[in-house]
Formats: C-alpha cells, structure tokens, sequence
C-alpha cells in the first residue's frame, strides 16, 4: 500500500516512518512512504506558501496555487488514491473507518496543512476531510502519520504473526483486559491467580469479564443496549447457570470498583 503525504515538513514523516513496525514495512515493500512539498510549486523569491485571510483576522492560510499543484502531481502518481485532507473539522477517525480504509484496496495521499488552514477551494481536489479528535494541533503531518499507521496494522505481515489487528481491543469493541508477564510477584504485586491456571476456558472467561467492566466503567457508550442490560438490567429467566454466574461477579465487581473511586 503506498502513502503519499502532501506536506511542508516532509522530514518529520521520512523521520516517523523510519523506526520500528513502520520502518520494517517499508523494508519488506509492504508500505511505500513518500512526500510531495508545495512550496516546490511557489514561483517566487520567497516560496511563498501562505497568505493573509482575505476578510481580515489573525493568523495565516495556505494559498491555493501551490497546494492544488502538489495535489495534482500526487494524484498522477497515484491514480487509485483517496485524497484525505486532515482538518479538525474533518469526519473523526475511530476503528471502523480504519478498518474500512485498510479494506478499500487503495493508496492514500494525506493533505497536511498549518497555519490556520486551507483555503476552502482547495477541497475540490480532495474526498475526504478527517479529524484524529476533537482537538486542534500545530499541523496535520502527525495526524496523517498516526491515520498511517492505523491503516498499515492491518496489511498482511506488517504485524508480527502473533499480533493481529483484527483481534486487538477496539476490533472487539471492548477495552484490554489487563495483561501481565513475568515476574509473578512484582513488588509484592501478584498476577491474578487464574491466569497461572492454565485453565484456557477459565481464562477466556475472566478476560471477557475485566474488558466488559472496563469499558463498563470508562466508556459505557461503546455498550450495546443488550450488553448493557446484561450488566445493569433483569437477567434472562433462561440463562445459562454459569451464564448468571458471570454477570453476578461482574456486577459486584462493578460495584465494588465504583465504592473504591
Ligand atoms: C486545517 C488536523 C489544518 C485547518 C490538523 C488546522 C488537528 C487535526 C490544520 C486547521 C490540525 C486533527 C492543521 N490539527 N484533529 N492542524 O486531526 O485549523
């Protein structure tokens, strides 16, 4: 897949894109990482790339000649691109439109912008305004790149065989479960017993449970209605014995992690 930043720093996206899981992509062709610079499209002494905002007020705005000139070189170079201009205006990216992106079977070219923004008829030449949040940064190269590496986790053999983008947390719609690795005992801190079992089926369980009072707890609007009446409504007449076990841990669990906040 290749990416194509549009960009006034093409040095801070070489920079990002050469360390770990990005860097190892590229070495193995699965990624392709360019930059096209606008201000290689100025005329003037200067390079002129911003201007005043006609209207008045602070602050400066990309001028649209440059930028529409770097648009249209990278659209030649790659023609199945979808052109994504990152605003904090823009749609705001979750782990469904990553998931969809990454399935399109296209390249990407990212529009950064500074200053204040673009100017407004730049969009013309491009599909897509995107936001990574709902805050407003210095530029768009770091929203771009994390908007990458979002993308590039779920090429086949970017991520190590073990890791896989489809089962992370998020792709489940739930948050971690807590993990732990050796030592056993850290300073007098223990991993869960249960997880040393060895009981496979034991384990499964207690993770779904901790990643249902996670989210149940920090982002309950990534809850289903039927999730949530499991947790917090009637349960079922019929319901599995080990079934109504489960959500009565959960819930005392719950309770008692809202007593200790
Ligand atoms: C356009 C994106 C670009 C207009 C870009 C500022 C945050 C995001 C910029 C503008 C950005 C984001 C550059 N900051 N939330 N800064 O994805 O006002």
């Amino acid at each position: 897949m290749k990416f194509l930043f549009v960009t006034l720093f093409p040095e801070q996206i070489e920079e990002a894109a050469s360390h770990s899981i990005i860097a190892r992509a590229k070495a193995k062709s699965l990624v392709e990482v360019s930059c096209i610079n606008p201000r290689d499209f100025t005329h003037d002494v200067h390079r002129t790339v911003d201007d005043t905002p006609f209207g008045g007020g602070a602050g400066m705005v990309l001028k649209p000649e440059p930028l529409v000139a770097a648009i249209r070189l990278a659209k030649e170079k790659l023609p199945n691109a979808r052109v994504i201009a990152m605003c904090p205006g823009g749609r705001t990216l979750k782990q469904s439109i990553v998931e969809e992106y990454a399935n399109l079977g296209q390249d990407f070219i990212f529009v950064c912008g500074h200053y204040e923004g673009f100017d407004e008829r730049i969009f013309n030449w491009v599909d897509e305004k995107l936001s990574i949040g709902d805050y407003v940064l210095t530029g768009g190269e770091m929203p771009a790149l994390i908007v990458m590496d979002a993308i590039a986790r779920f090429i086949p053999g970017v991520l190590g065989k073990l890791q896989s983008a489809e089962e992370d947390s998020f792709s489940t719609g739930l948050l971690e479960y807590p993990q732990y690795t050796k030592p056993a005992v850290f300073e007098g801190l223990e991993v869960p017993e249960v997880l040393r079992s060895g009981n496979h089926a034991l384990i499964a369980a207690w993770r779904l449970k901790e990643s249902l009072k996670a989210t149940y707890l920090l982002r309950p609007d990534l809850l289903s209605k039927e999730q949530l009446t499991l947790i917090e409504g009637k349960l079922p007449q019929k319901m599995k014995k080990s079934e109504r076990k489960f959500y009565e841990e959960l819930r005392a669990e719950i309770a008692e992690a809202k007593e200790n906040k």
